[in-house]
């Protein structure tokens, strides 16, 4: 299986994430890549490719103007202003203060385009987003031109940023990018499998309308977990899109017997839709001794998982999303594609 990695990750490293009240060493590290790749090396995975420069045509087409300029020169309005500190949202147009004009002052425009202010933005945060996304790019042309499976090594991850809205440690949604290069290359039907234990709402809220692109997400339930707002099951989609969303919100200590019964109904639902290409936003922090989290998959279930995703037998892009014991990210990831291959 080729992997599509960059180097540039590491461009995007904040000190700080707002949690409990404390500023503390991001969850979101580039150290997560050092151990998921010496993992790949070790078990024999070793066909890494740079994706070289990221396209950004397909991110404009995706994306709004407005947050695209914003993510690109937010860096030097804030320093600009004489803020010290690494950019964090403080002020959110909340309900009954939503206004369709973006402020001028950074710190308004930070809010605006945030969903959560646990994510900081640095100095080299929107060239590591990019290179992420150039990843999605480089794993998804190689799907497209016949192979049967890629993986993206994204970081930062994608699944949490919406075409307008930057948080959850997303800025560019992978995912998204690569659903929509496959239809570009040809699929007239793509399914995003977000087996993340975060709901992907940026993925959801992209394709929300749309009946070409299905969405599932296994995730921990809006009531008990971030973002909090988003992923109940009663989402299903809107418009032509009405039926093309399906959420498995599942409560606290959800172990593989529950979870996996959850993925079985999750891949039926794609195989009615009828997808002709599968992207998986793949975060391993459904394990249970994630930091963040609170299910409680072992490492042998994310081969599991990964069997039966094989096993379900569509042309397939993984892209990397979350994942937090940080010993561990490497095994339960290369756990998923070991299993892939295994149940091709
Ligand atoms: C990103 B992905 C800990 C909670 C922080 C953001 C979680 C983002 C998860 N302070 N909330 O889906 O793994
Ligand atoms: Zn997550």
């Amino acid at each position: 299986m080729r992997i599509y990695y960059s180097e540039a990750h590491r461009a995007h490293f904040p000190q700080g994430e707002l949690h409990g009240g404390e500023l503390v060493t991001p969850f979101e590290r580039p150290s997560r890549i050092e151990y998921i790749l010496a993992r790949l090396r070790a078990r024999g995975m070793d066909d890494l490719h740079d994706p070289g420069e990221v396209d950004l045509a397909p991110i404009r087409a995706l994306c709004d103007a407005g947050y695209l300029q914003f993510l690109e020169t937010a860096w030097a309005e804030w320093t600009a202003e004489g803020f010290a500190g690494e950019i964090i949202a403080a002020s959110f147009p909340a309900r009954r203060m939503q206004s369709a004009r973006p402020p001028r002052n950074i710190d308004g425009k930070v809010g605006y385009y945030a969903l959560a202010s646990e994510t900081a933005i640095t100095a080299g945060t929107w060239q590591a987003a990019c290179a992420s996304a150039a990843c999605a790019q480089g794993a998804t042309a190689h799907v497209i031109a016949g192979a049967r499976c890629a993986f993206a090594l994204c970081r930062p991850p994608g699944h949490h940023a919406t075409a307008d809205m930057y948080g959850g440690y997303c800025f560019l949604n992978n995912a998204a990018l690569s659903a929509e290069a496959m239809r570009a290359g040809g699929a007239a039907r793509v399914a995003v499998l977000d087996i993340d234990f975060h709901h992907g709402n940026g993925t959801q809220d992209i394709f929300y309308d749309r009946e070409d692109v299905f969405f599932a997400s296994l995730h921990g339930a809006p009531e008990d977990a971030f973002p909090y707002y988003l992923g109940y099951a009663d989402e299903t989609g809107t418009g032509a899109g009405v039926g093309a969303t399906a959420n498995f919100p599942m409560p606290p200590g959800t172990d593989y017997p529950e979870w996996s019964l959850a993925l079985d109904d999750a891949l039926a639902r794609i195989r009615g839709f009828g997808a002709d290409g599968l992207v998986v936003s793949l975060g391993v922090d459904a394990y249970k001794e994630d930091p963040i989290s609170f299910f409680k998959l072992d490492s042998p279930d994310f081969f599991d998982a990964g069997r039966r995703i094989g096993a379900f037998g569509l042309p397939t892009v993984f892209c990397m999303e979350g994942g937090y014991s940080i010993e561990n990210v490497g095994i339960n990831t290369v756990n998923v594609l070991e299993g892939f291959l295994a149940g091709c």
